[in-house]
């Protein structure tokens, strides 16, 4: 618990420090201030890279500490431990069969990512694997072939995910969704080319109720898409406290994953442009 305070307590400061207003600072003085004030780290809750696991039988800790993965007994089997290059470097990759995932603890009780209205998650992935049956409603983020995330029943549940969708076209696209308030996803574009990706998902809350859920790929942003609650008031306003899995989206609808996944990074709030960008240059840092 100790670790995690300070985490807890990052994101109005680091938000403070990007919310914006890098256009009225030169941008060498407000990278200086980023550093100065808010390091990239400061909120970050879950790094699970590939080169720390040790393979199937074993589980795979963040290095943030506490988080952990262990191969999900209930249907799947675990994933297999590979190399592969990623612009010239040699990476540690968990590589996903279209049966295999993790899961983090079904009994832990602090889930860094319970409660919280804002983050931003990073999945360093290769996939050439076409979504498999008929095109999907985009919002219906529980029908992805899951990369990451769990899914709630019903609407409203503070819920999310990222893997591949059916768009309908031969190579499918991949794609993110969140229950925060209703149900909505964004399309990353066809990046399941069998080639290194990164896909960012940030979700920002704005006013009361109200989020910005944006998707960036390869340091980019795609698309945001603002959602404001209904009138009954029973959206969900927070991420559930529920386990998510790596290699399917936990509780969802469809196949699990098939292709590599090197690193994934959760951050307990909606990371800068600028910061994504820097974070897929490097690929979270994997490519030196
Ligand atoms: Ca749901």
């Amino acid at each position: 618990m100790l670790k995690q305070v300070p985490f807890r307590q990052a994101p109005a400061s680091l938000k403070a420090a990007n919310g914006g207003s890098f256009k009225s600072i030169p941008t060498r003085v407000a990278v200086f201030l980023l550093v100065l004030t808010a390091p990239l780290q400061a909120g970050t809750v879950v790094e699970w890279f590939a080169s720390d696991w040790a393979g199937a039988n074993s589980s795979w800790e963040s290095r943030t500490g506490k988080q952990t993965l262990f191969y999900d007994t209930y249907k799947g089997s675990a994933p297999l431990l590979s190399e592969d290059t990623l612009d010239g470097a040699v990476i540690k990759t968990a590589v996903f069969s279209g049966k295999d995932f993790l899961t983090t603890p079904l009994e832990q009780t602090d889930r860094p990512w319970a409660g919280i209205s804002e983050f931003s998650i990073t999945v360093v992935f290769r996939s050439k694997t076409p979504p498999a049956g008929a095109t999907t409603d985009l919002n219906a983020f529980h029908d992805f072939k899951g990369m990451v995330g769990f899914e709630v029943g019903g609407l409203n549940s503070g819920d999310f995910g990222i893997g591949i969708w059916n768009d309908g076209t031969k190579t499918g696209a991949v794609a993110a969704g969140a229950g925060l308030p209703v149900d909505v996803g964004i399309s990353a574009g066809a990046l399941n080319d069998d080639a290194w990706h990164t896909v960012t998902f940030t979700a920002a809350r704005q006013e009361k109720d109200t989020f910005a859920l944006s998707v960036y790929a390869d340091g980019r942003l795609v698309r945001t898409e603002t959602r404001i609650p209904d009138t009954s008031g029973q959206n969900a306003t927070a991420l559930a406290n529920q386990s998510f899995s790596v290699g399917t989206i936990r509780g969802g609808g469809n196949a699990p994953f098939t292709g590599s996944i090197a690193a994934i990074r959760l951050d307990t709030t909606p990371l800068s442009a600028a910061d994504i960008a820097t974070m897929h240059r490097t690929y979270l840092g994997l490519k030196k």
